[in-house]
Parts: structure tokens; C-alpha cells; sequence
């Protein structure tokens, strides 16, 4: 089985795309996959989750720490270094299964000799805070050898500088870098412990890097190591003495032990979310890579952060959180280790009050989320976020003001993780004051149009961002109404079982609006349904008047190959060619609601309209052709999506902003489309319904899932499923193959389920 992303050889072009490749994280801090000699002109980052500055009026975004694992190598001199000197071999590779990141370069040297560098680094998964590094040279000649190690203090930022007085000490043989962060001021440490057994060493007062020099003896191999632990002032009072504690425990264990423990950690997160392909290898290593980059980047430990839509592979997108975690990445999550939804949903509980302050801002109710999403809730996304191209200025963009169906996501995914969960607690630690909340923002913001006697939702930009202030967005309007119904049920659920809590959270409301307007809202609001002759749903009011241009045309008109498509003079703005998924999306959310029939000619009608402008699109496509039968229509969208940050072929620039990075959204959109979309799991939080769909070269699909505190493993394949029960399970799930009759099984059994067969459409 293959869990190994190799480079072997060393392409300057690659530096960036292999930064975000080769990345490692622990959901607490992410380490770019860039090489020991590399400083910031490389983009190396070390990007803290959480952590936020603003510098001056530049964007704020998260702070990258020094980077304490810095390192170079010179011979007789020399310096060593992939950017200066062609290596005579090299190879970068990560192993998915461990998280460890390993590089390797002979350099050729004087006389005919050679010299190899090695290094093995990760990110613990066990210690949060520390990244631990091995490191060798062997020549096959005597030579003089130095290594220059220590902490890059110079930080790549994309919107900076964000760290301030900074002061490099030595103590306890271990270097400390301290600074503080400039809006803030919250401390920000790394602490570095290298361990040599050889050489002498030379660190002048107050620097950062040490050089240990020695004459290196042809065939032998020096080996050393190196503990870095980074903590701020958000994790500790007194962040310096936990760094320094944190590297000496380190030393005492020694990087075996290290690894160990991060390696069995590994292990335990695979035993529960690795999907197995039979059948089709490619698409196997995307999925299982897709997979590892959800996993680097899951806060398992804080409820204070979510996942930005750019991972931690640095500070583009500002660092901050979209849609893209509730829609795309949840239910990933939700299915292989729920408590990092717990945590993901009560970041939106905590940053409630930056809604309401939003929703207050521009005159309405409830809780208006942030469209990029920070520390406090309060909107990141600028009123221009994109410049023109061609005039270079800043374009008046509307995300930010009109996106309202983020408070409709945030509904969505705290319902989601409950009925998926049964863990009702999160309603009652303020999730239902968030649904509450955004309904009331929904409720300010509709329109009552007396003449139709129904509720609208005008003014909005819908997940195709190519048509800005648009009225009665399908997908919106249908999340609007998924919002109200919310309430509702969340009022009934907590006065009929937590009658106490009950009227404790729903006290504030008392005066309205609350339930009898949610639920006369409801009674005639609108949502765009079904044209009665083509089926399709027209994806906002006007749609059809629109330029009905074929998407190779449209980009022959294209004159600047970063022009933005959207904003006033975009080219697709008076045409019907979309950016992303949205109708079709909403088929996808709401697929109980509608027939194969309807979702087949909106496919068929949106999917050449769609330019797939965003990472998130494609998924989406995948999902709803396997859900109409029609799997091998989706397959190329699946692996476009899994293989998105294996190939590196995405947008990197919109307007002249970079975007560059990973693309969490799309790992989780390729998980959703093999296992919600091909094998066809949908768990309803009673019944798990199987109906497969699998591509034509699929043989299955086989996968654990944690249902309610059950791990149980699933095989589907295109005539059978297997249930596998571990010993100690409940019992108590339901299992319905092809809308069958549910059946259940008992602890240790082996449930086989038939399943007809399917005409597919291929
Ligand atoms: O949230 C997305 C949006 O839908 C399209 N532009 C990029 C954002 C972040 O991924």
C-alpha cells in the first residue's frame, strides 16, 4: 500500500506547489513542506493556529512563528544548499501514514567526493507544541564540515511584520526566541534544544544560529538531533518556561521515543478514517492524501479554533475560516473522529457575539456570521478584496455583506453534528442560541412581498460569487428555510427534554421575533422550485435573461489570464456561467427533497455552465452524478478534487491577490464524493442507509465509520455490503441497503447485505 509522496529530484519551479505538498501540522501548528536550508524568500512557515495581527491597515492574518528547525551545511566552506549548488541526487518525501517528512541530497565535493545530507522531521501529534528533527551527513572523503543551526527569525508574512521585540537568549543550552505579537501583544516563544555529540561550537551573544564546525572523516556518519517547542501567550502564562520544559522532556525522551508516540497517535487516527479504494490505485493515494490533509490541519484539542480555508500552509485567504468547514469538511469528521466537529461547532458558539456585532453593523437582527471568520468572529473580508488587473485598483466585492447564507452553513453544520451525534449537549452550551440567533438575522433580513403574499430573500450573493446581489438565490432561500425549521425543532426539542434550560435560553428572546415569527415566516416563504417543463431550477430571479454563452467562449474573451470573472465588469457577471456549484449544491444538501429526475437535468444544465473558478465545485458534481446513478459522470470530478494538492493545479492568483496553499474544502469535498457519493453512506441518526453508486472499475469501497460511539467497519461493493462489528459493539444501529428493510447486528458478527443490481448510466 502506498502512503509515501516522493520527489526525487529538485526543481526550483516546484519550491511553492511543494510547500504546500509536503506539508505536516498537528492542528495546532503547520510546518510547510519547504527544506532545511530554505528562509522566507521560500515561503517557510510555521503557522500558528488562532493566533491573529494586524499590521497597520494591512489585512490582518494569522502570525507564523520563527522557525526553529533552520539548518545548513557547509564542507570545506561550501555552503550546501539545493537553490545554489545542483544536487547529484535528491528526494523529498512525506509518508502519510506517520506524518514524517524525510529529505535526502548527495552533494557532489571537492575532488570527486560526495557528501549526503539527511533530515527526518514532524510535527508531534503527541505534544502539540514540539517539532522534532533528526539530522546526518556522511562524506566519502575527509572534509571540514559546519552546520549552521538555530531559529530563522526573519518570518515570511504575507501582510507584516507581526512580531515585535525580539530577543534571542541562551539558557540551559537552549535558545530562546521571544517576541510579541504587534496588535495583540501576546507573547510569542520558540524554543530550540540541538543535541551534537560532535564538533566544536560557536554561538555569539545573542544570535540565533550556532555553527558547529568538525573534520568530518570519510565514510563515517554524524548524526544530531534537534527539539523545537513553540508556545504564545494564548496557551500558557508563562510561554517561555513551558518551551524550555517542553525541549528538555523532549531531550529525555530522545527522538525514538518521540516518534513512537507520534507514530502510535497516527496509527490510532488511520485505524478510524482510512478509506480503502479496491480497484483503482490513483484514485486510493489521492483519497488517503486528501485524508492526511484534513487530518494535519483538526483542532482535536481547541474549541477556540476552526480550520481556515487554506489549512496552515500560511496566510493566505487572511487565515481565516469560510463556509468550507461546515459544508465541506464536517462531515469528513463527522463520520471518523466527531469530537473535532464538537470542538469546530462550538468555534462558531464562541465567536457568536463577533456575528451579532456584524448583524448590528448593518442594521438587522440575530447573528450575521463573518464571512472570513478570525479569533473573535468579527468579519476579516474587506468591502475590495480582489484588485483589477487591469487598472489596479481595488474592486468593490460583496462577500462580505451579501454572502448571508454563512448563518445558514453555521445552522447546518451545529444540526448536522446533533442529529448525527445525539450529543445535545452543544445545543444547550449555546448552539441553540446561535440557530436562534441566525434566524432572527433571516427574519430582519427577508423581504415580505405583499403582492406574491410569500417571504423573500433579495439582495444576496449565493455560493456562485461570478453574480453578486442577486434575489431569491435558490440555495440561499433553501438554507433560510433549513434555518427556520431549525429553530423550530431546537425549541421543541430543548422545552420537551430540557424544559429548565429551555426557558432560561429562550428568556432573552421573549420579545421577539422569535418562534411565531420564524414559523409564520416559514408558512409562505419562498424557495425557487422545479421549472414544471425542463425541471431546472433557475438559480436566482432573472437567471435565464442572461447571456447563455458557452464557457470556451467566454474564455476566449478572457485578456488577462488573472482577471477576476465576478466583480462589476467581470466577464462572466452578465452571463450564465457560474463559478462554483449552487444549485446543484443544494440538490446535494437537500437530496431527500428531490427527485432523480430533477437532479439529473440541473446537472445537466448547470454542469457546462460551471467554470469551477473555486477548489469546492467540483466535489459537488461528483456527488450528485453518483447520487443519479451516473458515477463514472462524476469520477473526473472526484479525482480533480482528491489530486487538487498533489498536482498543484489550482488557482494561485485571483485579481493580483495570491491564493495559493492547501485545500481543505476540496479534501473533504473528495472524501464526501467517494464515501457520501460512490459507496453511498447516509446516516440519518437512525438508520444507515447504503445505496452504492461506484465508478465502473471500483470493486468497493471499505472504511470505518464511528456512528454513536460505534467503530464499525463497512464494506460495499457493487453487489454486497459487509457490516463488520467490533466486540464490544452496542447493537443498537440499523443498517438499509438500497431503501430496503433496516436489519441489525450483534457485537463480533459479519452483516452481509445483497444489494440488486443497478442500471448505471455510464
Ligand atoms: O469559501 C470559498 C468560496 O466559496 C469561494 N472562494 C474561496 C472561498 C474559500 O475557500
Amino acid at each position: 500500500m502506498n502512503w509515501i509522496v516522493k520527489e526525487s529530484c529538485f526543481d526550483k519551479q516546484l519550491v511553492t506547489t511543494n510547500g504546500n505538498k509536503y506539508m505536516l501540522g498537528n492542528g495546532y501548528m503547520g510546518y510547510r513542506g519547504t527544506l532545511e536550508e530554505f528562509s522566507k524568500t521560500e515561503l517557510v512557515a510555521v503557522t500558528l493556529a488562532g493566533l491573529y495581527d494586524k499590521e497597520g491597515d494591512k489585512w490582518r492574518e494569522p502570525v507564523n512563528a520563527p522557525n526553529g528547525l533552520l539548518t545548513k551545511v557547509f564542507c570545506n566552506d561550501q555552503l550546501l544548499s539545493v537553490l545554489d549548488c545542483e544536487p547529484v541526487a535528491h528526494t523529498q518525501e512525506l509518508n502519510i501514514r506517520n506524518a514524517i517528512h524525510h529529505r535526502s541530497t548527495e552533494y557532489a565535493v571537492s575532488d570527486g567526493g560526495a557528501l549526503t545530507f539527511t533530515a527526518d522531521r514532524f510535527v508531534s501529534q503527541d505534544n502539540l507544541h514540539l517539532l522534532v528533527s533528526k539530522y546526518s551527513i556522511r562524506s566519502t572523503q575527509d572534509c571540514r564540515v559546519a552546520i549552521e543551526t538555530g531559529i530563522d527569525v526573519d518570518v515570511w508574512d504575507i501582510n507584516g511584520p507581526h512580531l515585535y521585540g525580539q530577543k534571542v537568549q541562551l539558557k540551559d543550552e537552549v535558545l530562546i526566541s521571544s517576541s510579541v505579537s504587534g496588535e495583540l501583544k501576546i507573547p510569542v516563544v520558540v524554543a530550540e534544544r540541538a543535541y551534537f555529540s560532535f564538533g566544536e561550537e560557536l554561538l555569539e551573544d545573542g544570535a540565533a544560529v550556532r555553527r558547529i564546525s568538525f573534520d568530518a572523516r570519510a565514510g563515517e556518519t554524524y548524526e544530531w538531533f534537534k527539539y523545537v517547542a513553540v508556545y504564545t501567550g494564548l496557551d500558557a502564562d508563562q510561554p517561555e518556561t513551558e518551551a524550555v520544559k517542553s525541549v528538555h522532556a523532549a531531550e529525555a525522551l530522545g527522538y525514538e521515543a518521540l516518534f513512537k508516540a507520534h507514530r502510535l497517535l497516527w496509527d490510532e487516527r488511520w485505524s478510524h478514517s482510512d478509506v480503502i479504494i479496491e480497484g483503482d490505485e490513483a484514485a486510493q493515494f489521492a483519497l488517503r492524501y486528501s485524508i492526511y490533509q484534513l487530518l494535519i490541519i483538526a483542532p482535536t484539542v481547541s474549541e477556540k479554533v476552526s480550520i481556515p480555508a487554506r489549512g496552515l500552509s500560511g496566510q493566505v485567504y487572511k487565515g481565516a475560516v469560510f463556509w468550507d468547514t461546515e459544508m465541506f469538511m464536517l462531515p469528513f469528521f463527522l463520520h471518523s473522529d466527531p469530537k473535532v466537529v464538537r470542538n469546530l461547532m462550538m468555534y462558531r458558539i464562541h465567536t457568536l457575539d463577533g456575528a451579532r456585532r456584524k448583524a448590528a453593523e448593518y442594521g438587522f437582527l440575530g447573528a450575521f456570521y463573518a464571512w472570513e471568520s478570525q479569533d473573535t468572529g468579527d468579519d476579516a473580508c474587506t468591502l475590495f478584496n480582489v484588485n483589477d488587473v487591469f487598472t489596479g485598483r481595488p474592486m468593490r466585492t460583496y462577500f462580505r455583506d451579501k454572502q448571508v447564507h454563512i448563518s445558514g452553513d453555521v445552522v447546518h453544520g451545529i444540526w448536522k453534528y446533533v442529529q448525527f451525534t445525539g450529543d445535545e449537549s452543544l445545543l444547550t452550551s449555546g448552539g441553540a442560541e446561535v440557530i436562534w440567533e441566525c434566524a432572527r438575522f433571516f427574519y430582519s433580513y427577508a423581504y415580505y412581498n405583499s403582492v406574491k403574499q410569500r417571504f423573500e430573500i433579495l439582495d444576496v450573493t449565493g455560493p456562485d460569487e461570478y453574480h453578486e446581489r442577486v434575489n431569491n438565490n435558490a440555495f440561499t432561500n433553501a438554507l433560510v428555510k433549513e434555518t427556520l425549521e431549525i429553530a423550530l425543532r431546537t425549541a421543541a426539542l430543548l422545552e420537551a427534554k430540557y424544559p429548565e434550560e429551555y426557558s432560561q435560553l429562550s428568556a432573552p428572546f421573549s420579545s421577539g421575533p422569535f418562534l411565531k415569527e420564524f414559523k409564520t415566516m416559514l408558512d409562505s416563504f419562498y424557495v425557487p422550485q422545479p421549472d414544471p417543463a425542463s425541471l431546472v431550477i433557475e438559480q436566482f430571479d432573472r437567471y435565464h435573461t442572461l447571456e447563455d454563452v458557452e464557457l470556451t467562449e467566454l474564455k476566449s474573451r478572457v485578456l488577462n489570464k488573472n482577471e477576476y470573472f465576478g466583480g462589476g465588469n467581470g466577464l462572466a457577471t452578465t452571463t450564465t456561467i457560474l463559478k462554483q456549484a449552487d444549485v446543484v449544491l443544494m440538490l446535494n444538501l437537500f437530496k431527500h427533497s428531490f427527485s432523480k429526475e430533477v437532479k439529473q437535468a440541473n446537472w445537466e444544465f448547470y454542469e457546462p455552465r460551471t467554470e469551477h473558478g473555486s477548489s469546492l465545485s467540483p466535489c459537488i458534481y461528483a456527488l450528485v452524478a453518483a447520487d443519479i446513478g451516473s458515477p463514472d459522470w462524476g469520477y473526473p470530478y472526484f479525482m480533480r478534487t482528491a489530486t487538487v494538492d498533489l498536482t498543484g493545479e489550482s488557482k494561485q492568483y485571483v485579481g493580483d491577490l495570491y491564493i495559493g496553499g492547501t485545500h481543505p474544502a476540496a479534501n473533504g469535498g473528495a472524501w464526501m464524493a467517494a464515501v457520501l457519493g460512490f459507496a453511498g453512506l447516509d446516516y440519518d441518526g437512525g438508520v444507515v442507509h447504503i445505496n452504492p453508486s461506484l465508478p465502473k472499475h471500483w470493486q468497493s469501497v471499505q472504511l470505518p465509520v464511528t456512528l454513536r460511539g460505534d467503530t464499525i467497519q463497512l464494506r460495499i461493493s457493487k453487489d454486497e455490503v459487509t457490516v463488520i462489528t467490533a466486540a464490544d459493539y452496542s447493537g443498537d444501529l440499523v443498517f438499509s441497503v438500497q431503501g430496503g428493510e433496516g436489519k441489525s447486528c450483534s457485537a463480533g458478527e459479519n452483516l452481509r447485505l445483497a444489494l440488486s443490481k443497478r442500471e448505471y448510466k455510464y
